[in-house]
């Protein structure tokens, strides 16, 4: 039996998307200087609002989870209604928004919020703000026992604050170098307390963020992305797969809305997830309902979901190309290639 993307799939029981095809969270750095969601992003949703989901391009919990320009936020009563109107405005046209919830860490800069930049340990990364080229990064205080708590306690706060803006539920950013994956990596983590040494201990801060957003919000509401494998501004660690498996092993006893691998091409083979690709290193590990993205159209979306190699396909550059990409695809209308100079405006 083939499997139409375009058929509506229950998440679970209290969430049915109307298709399978997920918009996913895209960076656009388009909020006002509130870091307040603009009319243009209002009806920049809207437009997408026949995806099976939208996740919200990563909103940052608090001030200093911020490392580039015009991200919004979710944590003064201004920007939750800014997001309220986005919320209002897509489920009007009969969609579904998830808010990505971001902590950068390291990333972060201080150009940005007054304070310190937080990470699992002092370990800095070189380079420089993108569009910002002036910001180099800072070496990063390493998080006291006393700041997790903090930062913890801040993801399920931003969670509560995405409900009261009317999302649907949450994906917590878990993927691609920002604080979350760098708990999870040896590389960044070099701590000797209970969050660092071992797969317990460096899965516990990702572990405990997902339980903290569950009780505020509930697990149907609760959906994490994660990047194994895949490498951003941190070398690699053959040790790292250990902390992976034993975290996906501790998430199948939560009962996740879905798990989303954060990748920008799924067909790369990882000689550290034992030559797998994420989602079929993911697949392997994981037992709920699992999201694949990274470089797929159409077809290929239908052939690996048919081939149960994950359930929802998220499609990120050809929707930001294409406004009514799902529209396009239920009438087999041609689509517009995605072009980098097209993140310069919201159509
Ligand atoms: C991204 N991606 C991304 N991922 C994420 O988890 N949060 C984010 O805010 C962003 N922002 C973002 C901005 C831009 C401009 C691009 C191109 C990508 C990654 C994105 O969600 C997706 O994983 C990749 O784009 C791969 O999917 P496609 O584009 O091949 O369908
Ligand atoms: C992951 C969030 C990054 C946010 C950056 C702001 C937007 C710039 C996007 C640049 C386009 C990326 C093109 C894809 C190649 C990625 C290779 C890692």
């Amino acid at each position: 039996m083939t499997t139409e993307l375009l058929q509506p799939f229950k998440l679970n029981n209290s969430i049915a998307l109307q298709n399978r095809i997920l918009m996913a969270p895209l960076t656009r750095c388009m909020a006002d200087d509130n870091l307040v969601p603009t009319q243009a992003m209002v009806d920049y949703y809207a437009r997408r609002a026949d995806a099976g989901l939208i996740i919200s391009e990563a909103t940052i919990i608090r001030p200093d989870a911020q490392g580039y320009p015009n991200t919004p936020g979710l944590f003064t009563s201004e920007q939750i209604q800014g997001w309220r109107k986005v919320t209002d405005a897509v489920h009007a046209n009969g969609g579904k928004i998830f808010a990505q919830l971001w902590h950068v860490g390291r990333v972060a800069h201080p150009h940005f919020f007054d304070g310190e930049v937080l990470a699992p340990s002092a370990i800095g990364v070189q380079g420089s703000v993108p569009r910002m080229r002036e910001l180099t990064y800072q070496t990063p205080k390493a998080a006291t026992l006393e700041d997790i708590k903090g930062l913890v306690a801040d993801y399920a706060k931003a969670a509560e604050n995405a409900v009261e803006a009317g999302f649907d539920g949450v994906e917590i950013h878990g993927a691609n170098g920002y604080l979350i994956d760098q708990f999870l990596h040896f590389a960044a983590n070099e701590r000797t307390d209970q969050y660092g040494q071992t797969p317990e201990n460096m899965a516990r801060f990702a572990l405990e963020v997902v339980d903290g957003v569950i009780a505020a919000i509930g697990a149907d509401k609760t959906a994490l992305r994660l990047s194994p494998g895949a490498y951003f501004n941190m070398s690699e660690d053959e040790r790292d797969q250990g902390v992976f498996d034993y975290l996906l092993a501790q998430l199948n006893t939560r009962k996740l809305a879905y798990l989303h691998g954060g990748i920008f091409d799924d067909s790369m083979r990882f000689a550290s997830l034992g030559n797998k690709t994420t989602s079929e290193y993911l697949r392997e590990h994981f037992s709920g309902t699992l999201v694949g993205v990274g470089g797929y159209d159409y077809e290929s979306a239908t052939t690996a979901i048919n081939d149960n190699k994950f359930d929802l396909i998220a499609i990120g550059r050809p929707f930001i190309a294409n406004p009514d990409y799902v529209s396009k695809i239920a009438n087999n209308e041609q689509l517009v290639a995605y072009d980098e100079s097209m993140l310069a405006e919201l159509i």
